[in-house]
């Protein structure tokens, strides 16, 4: 069972993941970042490649596409708010995304 981050564990992985574009959600214990890729075909590559990242880590994100535009969020459902496993796939999604921003 995942459990919640611990504010030393925030410390240590959110300023770099800021750094990479993730911002805080209003409201919610998720982290969100938007990417906009060359066309829908990039996009859905993109997306493509993180589903099976997620299906490996057995970590699923909260996400949108309109046309060029990916809209993630990431939380935790099981536990209610950011794990490990939220950073994981965060930085896993950075590293696939290619030069998109
Ligand atoms: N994905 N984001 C997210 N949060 C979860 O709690 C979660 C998940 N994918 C699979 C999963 N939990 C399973 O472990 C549980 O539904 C059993």
């Amino acid at each position: 069972m995942p459990t919640l981050l611990t504010e030393a564990e925030r410390a240590a992985a959110l300023p770099a993941l800021g750094d990479t574009g993730w911002e805080a959600v209003p409201g919610r214990d998720a982290i969100r970042k938007m990417w906009r890729f060359e066309d829908f075909s990039q996009a859905w590559g993109f997306m493509s490649r993180a589903a099976l990242a997620a299906e490996a880590l057995n970590h699923h994100p909260e996400w949108r596409n309109v046309y060029s535009l990916v809209d993630v969020v990431l939380s935790t459902h099981d536990c209610g708010g950011l794990s490990m496993r939220d950073i994981r796939l965060a930085r896993r999604m950075d590293a696939m995304a290619g030069g998109a921003e």
